[in-house]
């Protein structure tokens, strides 16, 4: 059963089974302008994308509520937190990725920080989708990376990417999330995505360093289940219509 049920989960599942993609944009606290916002809102409406998330490794303002107020009176699509540390918590989402970083060996990030945030999402009315999050190395020191005091994967590693998801996905952890940091150079492989994708069940999340449809649709092709967009999006709403449409086209090979 899943927390606070809302669908979010199950239509995330039932897509998956039906062998269709989604997209996720990601907006972070800090670095969200009021023009651009507009502009990016009204954009992923008319092209049906799927979620926001909101997130980030560091949030220095207390902006989070008022995004989301803004967001929702604009725009009806579900805000799903992404949440960097247990402060970047909100009622007014719709659900949260109850992320455990489990490429990384830090306790605080593995169990430390839901210790601490559970008892305010168990009283939540969030849908909390409980989710393996792997980091992989992207090319460069990723905020991430510095902020969990964590080892990336190595990008060529596709077997320890391979076991670490096993092992979230036999933990019980209901999604995969692949991320190779916001702004990586280098974005997770499409070799590593289709080990991964073929070796497990559970909805395969694929972010990091995505700028153009040709990586957006490489990675569907891969097996990605749905990925998400942030700095290349936060740099140029525009690009917003070229890569749900590569999402919405996409054919399984
Ligand atoms: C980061 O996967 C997300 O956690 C998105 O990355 O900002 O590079 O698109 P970008």
């Amino acid at each position: 059963m899943i927390p606070n049920d809302k669908g979010l989960y199950k239509g995330l599942t039932e897509a998956k089974s039906r062998g269709e993609k989604r997209l996720a944009i990601l907006f972070d606290p800090d670095k969200m302008r009021l023009k651009k916002m507009e502009q990016t809102l009204d954009l992923a409406l008319s092209c049906g994308v799927d979620y926001f998330f909101i997130g980030g490794s560091l949030v220095v303002n207390d902006m989070l509520d008022d995004l989301l107020i803004q967001i929702r009176q604009r725009c009806p699509v579900p805000l799903i937190l992404f949440p960097g540390n247990s402060f970047q918590l909100s009622y007014r989402a719709d659900g949260i990725l109850f992320l455990s970083l489990i490429s990384g060996r830090n306790p605080e990030l593995l169990i430390g920080q839901h210790v601490i945030s559970a008892p305010f999402l168990k009283m939540s009315p969030l849908e909390i989708i409980s989710t393996g999050y792997i980091l992989i190395d992207g090319g460069v020191q990723t905020a991430v990376q510095y902020m969990s005091n964590t080892y990336p994967i190595p990008a060529n590693k596709d077997d320890i990417a391979v076991c670490t998801a096993l092992a979230g996905e036999l933990l019980g952890l209901r999604m995969i999330y692949l991320d190779a940091g916001s702004g990586a150079t280098m974005p997770v492989s499409e070799s590593m995505i289709e080990a991964v994708s073929g070796a497990v069940s559970v909805p395969l999340i694929v972010g990091g360093g995505i700028r153009t449809p040709e990586k957006a649709a490489a990675n569907l092709r891969a097996g990605a289940d749905l990925i998400v967009v942030g700095n290349a999006i936060e740099k140029d709403p525009s690009l917003i219509r070229e890569i749900s449409a590569a999402v919405k086209d996409f054919q399984p090979a």
